[in-house]
């Protein structure tokens, strides 16, 4: 825990440090109840900067017991260093010296999982952002790079697994018993991405042959009752290996590549030189127990983890201000990587509607900040969507302004300019645009103005001089600390739509969509030669982060839903029209009105339903109505009740009026097939899964065909649909059948921990999950506060999707929530932080909710020993 109030650092602040470290062996004796960890430190001033007199080295180190400290082989006297509870400070007397540290950890007492922890019985590291210095005293900062090795001293019976990045160089056993393995890392890097791992694990081996001819030996560690469901995440590593090869050019540099799944973890996975962690719900998956979405997720983050070895572990980050530098351009290439192995279009809807819905409420919310903050609290809070996504977003503006080809020569650039060193996103910019010939200087705002820029559009057609001219005006509303924006370069992509719904050729060319670069407060862009009055498609696939505003009636809703040529926008059209409906149904709620539905979102449903045109993936996403939290990102004031409502009325209106054609649908696509994640079957299943719960709204019968459907699944996926569709329904006899479900799931699976997490989270999120069950489910032996995926199965899902429950008008759900996160506030500080999210947006809600909230927030203010992460989230929100 530390001080009260505490210290703000700033990227203009940025200097080198006095002295690099070259070469960092370590020497880890693995205990039951302490290990001891031998760094021996290579230090050499760093000449580049001016010194008056050598400065003390000045290493991180915090939540350890220093032993001894000895310079080039000598002693140091415990009066000659001084040790704070966040540093140790050093006399130097040389301008290169060799530093031994002896020090104490407690990894079975670390539930924070930041730098040496137990997960299950086995040891595991996570260092990234500054986990390492929980493991000794180091210059913790991503611009010192060293070479490292890792000598690991355990017990063999215990731990016969001992892995360590690199390469294994020596391998012996002692003579007391122990066993000494070595390994050596050939690549400098920052202590963020050192891992060590023992436990007693099973390994699924496999191999990649690269495009220069070496064989990479290829391993996943996992617990043994799991080497069942490795093949998933061992294929998506080699297409990832591949992928990377074709695309960039990228091989990958070392023989031996591993992955380690780990039940205890605070995030996804990482990506340690050679050896990333998992947390093991991203990682195993096999058909009786994944669903697709599962698959999909796994296919993701594994690659995202691999391309991190070049974009981020060849080429890292100067300092944490640069955290989009490697995140953004590795979620863009992650997202084309799962775009290129699927379908292109619904990886296209699923990312911007997660964007719109989750990123977008951060942006205008306490906490927003640009793609590379200009100032932090504490760092851990900054692994955000803006920094994730919007950052991607950011690089894929670059990728389409440049060009396919001109991006490839940017980043070839890039990599083979910064191979070895640690950089900005300013040298990453600078390779785009010099292997360009581009001039990106307006576009840098992207990555320090924060907010979400909204750009309104008026047009108007001059049908004498056959011209139409599109009047764009941008703003970004103000976000903390930043008031006023200077204009955004915004590349807009826009499509004219004829009144037989084909796009108009726009120019000699004859090219139908055109990126217009709108860079002033206001512009116009005028079309020649155009025949008719035309209806824009603005912003196509999605084009740019932003929001935009053009008066479109209902009536050009659908038309835009049955036309567009753009399947983003055409999605989109659906999205807008089935918003404005149901904003205007929250309205009526709320007066107390009779609600009734607009007919024409029945027919739009209706027509979408008998429609030959769509692909089975795009009906799909196009029969789901927008998430109640985007609703809510569209409200002025956010009624989350009202919001439920009248969302509900939307769903069982439409089940009642296109009953016939939700069964039709549905059972044309249940069709009974061996399980396979492909991107066909998995359109096929989400098509009759959404089916299915329209036709459970419907009647009696729907309840049936979804338990049947629960009781016959030969997959994951259909069982889970639906279990979770019955959770959610409400008739006695669903609410019985669910009871049953769950009970015979959890007895079938409850050694399954990826199946208890989805127990849990079914539960949390269902509709008649009231807080007294959340509690009585804290109590199951399932539950475990210090295992970060529970937490968020329970608890997390219980704050963010149980919005009648969570949302209670006496705030029970906002003192709940705080409860938790001032026990986790001790345990584990990330995930107390990231819990907080819901609560610290208390001013978009009715002012009722707004007060329950905030009361929340300043009670957990009130505790003495807040975590430097919770500090932060609380007291921005607060302001
Ligand atoms: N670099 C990882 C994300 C990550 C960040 C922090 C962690 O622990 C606090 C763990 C993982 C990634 O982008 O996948
Ligand atoms: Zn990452």
């Amino acid at each position: 825990m530390k001080d009260a109030q505490p210290r703000t650092i700033y990227l203009k602040d940025y200097q080198e440090p006095d002295y690099w470290i070259d070469q960092t062996d370590l020497t880890f004796h693995l205990g039951e109840d302490h290990t001891d960890v031998t760094a021996v430190l290579q230090v050499r001033l760093n000449k580049s900067k001016q010194h008056e007199h050598l400065p003390n080295l000045v290493l991180d180190g915090t939540d350890m017991q220093l032993l001894s400290v000895s310079i080039d082989n000598q002693p140091i006297d415990s009066n000659q260093y001084t040790v704070t509870t966040e540093n140790l400070s050093l006399p130097v007397s040389k301008e290169q010296f060799v530093v031994t540290i002896n020090t104490r950890i407690k990894p079975q007492e670390n539930t924070s999982l930041e730098g040496l922890y137990r997960s299950n019985d086995m040891f595991c590291t996570q260092c990234e952002a500054e986990g390492f210095r929980k493991i000794t005293y180091y210059l913790d900062r991503p611009d010192v790079m060293a070479k490292f090795s890792t000598t690991i001293i355990a017990d063999p019976k215990k731990y016969p697994v001992m892995l360590s990045n690199g390469n294994l160089v020596a391998d012996e056993h002692l003579a007391d018993g122990l066993r000494k393995v070595k390994w050596e890392d050939p690549f400098k890097k920052p202590c963020y991405l050192f891992a060590l791992v023992a436990g007693d694990l099973a390994c699924v081996d496999d191999e990649f042959i690269t495009q220069s001819g070496r064989k990479v030996a290829l391993k996943l560690f996992t617990e043994a009752a799991n080497v069942d469901k490795c093949a998933h995440a061992l294929l998506s590593l080699k297409r990832s290996m591949k992928w990377d090869e074709d695309v960039y050019g990228r091989e990958y540099d070392l023989d031996i590549f591993m992955i380690v799944a780990v039940d205890h973890f605070n995030m996804g996975a990482m990506e340690n030189k050679g050896l990333n962690i998992f947390n093991s719900s991203c990682v195993l998956a096999k058909p009786e127990t994944a669903t697709d979405g599962t698959y999909q997720r796994i296919e993701a983050i594994v690659a995202h983890e691999y391309f991190h070895n070049w974009s981020g572990n060849r080429v890292t980050c100067r300092d944490w201000f640069q955290l989009s530098l490697k995140e953004g351009f590795t979620v863009f290439r992650d997202a084309e990587f799962s775009a290129d192995m699927n379908s292109r279009p619904v990886k296209r809807i699923e990312d911007a509607n997660f964007l719109r819905t989750m990123q977008f409420p951060e942006d205008a919310g306490p906490t927003s900040h640009p793609v590379r903050p200009a100032s932090y609290i504490e760092i851990s809070n900054f692994y955000t969507l803006t920094v994730y996504e919007k950052g991607a977003e950011v690089v894929r503006m670059i990728h389409n302004i440049v060009g396919k080809e001109g991006f490839r020569k940017g980043s070839d650039l890039y990599f083979s300019r910064h191979d070895g060193q640690a950089v900005t996103t300013e040298d990453f910019v600078k390779a785009m645009e010099e292997a360009n010939n581009v001039d990106l200087t307006q576009f840098r705002r992207w990555y320090t103005q924060s907010g979400t820029p909204v750009v309104q559009v008026s047009d108007n057609y001059d049908a004498a001089n056959k011209r139409y001219t599109l009047t764009v005006k941008q703003k970004c509303p103000p976000t903390p600390g930043q008031v006023e924006k200077a204009p955004f370069h915004i590349p807009f992509a826009v499509g004219l739509i004829d009144s037989l719904g084909n796009d108009m050729p726009l120019d000699e060319q004859g090219n139908t969509t055109l990126v217009l670069d709108i860079k002033e407060a206001e512009q116009t862009f005028t079309f020649s030669n155009i025949n008719e009055q035309p209806l824009p498609s603005l912003a196509r696939d999605f084009s740019a982060p932003i929001k935009v505003e053009y008066p479109y009636t209902r009536d050009q809703l659908m038309f835009l839903m049955s036309h567009d040529n753009d399947g983003f926008n055409r999605w989109d059209a659906g999205q807008k029209l089935a918003v404005d409906i149901i904003k205007e149904l929250v309205e009526h709620q709320r007066a107390g009105m009779t609600l009734t539905l607009d007919e024409r979102l029945v027919t739009a449903y209706k027509s979408l339903l008998t429609s030959a045109s769509l692909d089975k993936a795009m009906l799909a996403k196009m029969l789901a109505l927008p998430s109640e939290d985007y609703i809510a990102e569209e409200c002025d004031v956010i009624y989350p009740l009202s919001i439920h409502v009248a969302r509900d009325f939307v769903r069982r209106t439409l089940a009642m009026k296109l009953h016939k054609q939700f069964k039709a649908c549905y059972a044309a696509n249940n069709i009974e097939k061996a399980y396979q994640p492909t991107a066909d079957d998995i359109a096929e299943r989400s098509l009759k899964n959404i089916c299915l719960s329209y036709l459970t709204l419907a009647d009696e019968q729907g309840i049936e065909l979804s338990w049947q459907q629960y009781q016959q699944a030969n997959n994951m996926t259909d069982r889970f649909s639906a279990l979770s569709i019955l959770e959610n329904a409400v008739s006695v006899k669903a609410r019985d059948y669910a009871e049953q479900a769950l009970a015979s799931f959890y007895q079938q699976w409850q050694h399954d921990v990826q199946m208890i997490e989805q127990w849990l989270s079914v539960q949390a999120g269902g509709e008649y999950t009231d807080l007294e069950k959340i509690h009585q489910l804290m109590q199951h032996e399932a539950f475990d506060m210090k295992n970060p995926n529970k937490v968020r199965a329970l608890i997390g899902v219980f704050a963010n999707r149980n919005k009648v429950h969570f949302h209670r008008d006496d705030g029970a759900g906002y003192a709940f929530l705080a409860d938790q996160v001032l026990v986790l506030n001790r345990l584990n500080p990330q995930m107390a932080s990231r819990l907080l999210t819901p609560i610290t947006r208390w001013k978009r809600y009715d002012e009722t909710r707004g007060a329950l909230m905030k009361e929340q927030l300043q009670r957990i203010m009130k505790e003495k020993d807040l975590s430097k992460d919770v500090y932060e989230i609380v007291s921005k929100s607060l302001q």
